[in-house]
């Protein structure tokens, strides 16, 4: 069988990450699972995707203009870019999401690439069938991206040691996790997903 999976990296971005302005708890030890990922991919010359929060400094998304979050991930400041320790390959297509001025845009599926195209166009493009999803949020983005990936026809994978959960309400990520069980998305480990590659 061709094998048709792509990695998604959901939103490591250093306001996510300890220290940033929405710090997801211990959100940085993703990184190293998720670099541990992007070699089996590269090595399998199959593609990554790295999404990221690109919001205006005047958002309804934040709570100074009414919204429910502390501004973060403001296009072009240092809380927007990647950790430094996530090597992201030259090749890794990035799709920026929540660039408008009214929407939350939690889901990569919002998103687009520099040259303003989907996601969807991009995976369509790419023939993937199968996305490998890990990164921040496990109960916002992570979540909302990965039911959309099934909403698109994807076959999807989670990687359970890969992920992590702002957790505004304690259990937000385990009800996430369930629910995305229900959508039919199973989890894997980095270490386990290399044979479905
Ligand atoms: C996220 C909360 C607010 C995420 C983004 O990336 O999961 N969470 N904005």
């Amino acid at each position: 069988m061709k094998p048709n999976a792509a990695l998604l990296i959901v939103d490591v971005q250093n306001d996510f990450c300890p220290g940033g302005t929405l710090a997801v708890p211990d959100g940085d030890r993703v990184v190293e699972p998720l670099n541990r990922a992007i070699g089996s991919f590269v090595s399998a010359g199959l593609p990554v995707v790295a999404s990221r929060d690109w919001h205006p400094a005047r958002t309804s998304h934040f709570n100074t203009f009414g919204g429910p979050w502390p501004p973060h991930c403001v296009q072009g400041s240092p809380g927007a870019g990647f950790h430094s320790a996530l090597s992201l390959p030259p090749a890794t297509v990035i799709i920026s999401k929540g660039s408008e001025p009214d929407s939350d845009s939690y889901s990569a599926f919002d998103g687009r690439t520099a040259d303003g195209e989907t996601l969807s166009e991009v995976l369509a493009a790419l023939q993937v069938g199968h996305l490998v999803v890990g990164g921040l949020a496990t109960d916002y983005c992570v979540r909302s991206s990965s039911l959309d990936a099934i909403r698109a026809g994807l076959r999807v994978t989670l990687l359970s040691d890969a992920i992590a959960g702002v957790e505004i309400s304690a259990g937000d990520s385990d009800r996430a996790l369930e629910e995305m069980e229900r959508a039919g998305i199973p989890l894997c480990t980095v270490e386990d997903m290399t044979c479905l590659l």
